[in-house]
């Protein structure tokens, strides 16, 4: 049983809700923490025994009936990089300064850095963009973490770090732009709780984009090629740094396109991940 944030109707406000088979459960309603913020505020195990009573709740709308938006709230929203070979290859490619990419990919501390917040965040079937000012892009396909204030992995979502290949590959330096803009993030389309997921660290990734009807370009990866722990990421990431409504975390790229593909407006990003569903994405391109 996932967990959502979705819509209904023309109703605007997010709702927090439990997917259980073609229901969803409303969790405000049915007594439970009526926000994601709120359910990452209470241990795991707190939150599992909140979740048990709310499964036994009437309080019941059909999926069909409601728009899954991105699942986050109050989260900050952050990125580990080079955590598999594929994606150090591909930036030892890309860049003028390779080594900084080699180096990072042993060192003890990851690479992470901050993507954005809520209103960054696009949902299922909502539009990701590519930079009006970059002429290399691609979307990066993560498990993403969704991670307590405590720092419990508590769940796992589909992340897409749409990103600037040319802005990156020109210096290092310009990271944040190519990595944070409008429409520059997708999540979704629901939370797979840890305590249902079998073994997270054999999760295949699957990358397909579509282009005018014909598939352009697919790809796989698999968790267990990470290069790092998830724990030690969120370590990372939790130190002298409080996330006090939890946070989410992606996890880094395995799937990276061959250098002459760059993705372009028009184009359907397709990513699934075993044991959480799938996130589609149509692409746009931004003004500049
Ligand atoms: O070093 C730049 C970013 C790397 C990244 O986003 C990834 O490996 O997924
Ligand atoms: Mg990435």
């Amino acid at each position: 049983m996932p967990l959502c944030v979705y819509q209904t109707g023309s109703d605007e406000r997010l709702k927090f809700g439990l997917i259980d088979g073609d229901q969803v459960i409303d969790i405000e309603a049915a007594g439970g923490p009526f926000s994601l913020g709120l359910a990452l505020r209470l241990s795991k195990a707190d939150l599992g025994a909140a979740l048990d009573r709310v499964r036994r709740s009437d309080q019941r709308v059909p999926l069909s009936e409601v728009t899954l938006k991105a699942p986050i709230d109050w989260q900050e929203v952050w990125c580990a990089g080079v955590t598999y070979k594929r994606s150090r290859d591909a930036r030892m490619e890309e860049s003028q300064e390779k080594s900084v990419y080699d180096r990072v990919y042993d060192a003890d501390r990851p690479e992470i850095f901050f993507k954005g917040m809520r209103f960054r965040v696009s949902g299922p079937g909502e539009e990701i963009a590519v930079r009006g000012d970059s002429t290399w892009d691609v979307p990066e396909p993560e498990c993403a973490l969704v991670i307590n204030s405590a720092g419990e992995i508590v769940g796992y979502t589909i992340g897409n770090d749409v990103s600037s290949r040319s802005i990156e590959g020109e210096n290092p330096l310009y990271l944040p732009q190519a990595k944070v803009y409008d429409k520059a993030a997708a999540l979704g389309p629901v939370i797979a709780l840890d305590s249902e997921i079998e073994n997270a660290n054999e999760l295949p990734i699957e990358l397909t984009i579509r282009r005018g009807g014909e598939i352009g370009f697919q790809g796989s990866t698999n968790t267990n090629q990470l290069h790092r722990t998830f724990d030690d990421l969120v370590r990372y990431l939790y130190l002298d740094n409080t996330h006090f409504h939890g946070a989410i975390l992606m996890t880094g790229t395995g799937i990276v396109p061959p250098s002459e593909f760059t993705l372009e407006a028009g184009d359907e990003v397709t990513i699934t991940i075993d044991g959480i569903g799938t996130l589609t994405n149509p692409v746009i391109r931004l003004g500049a």
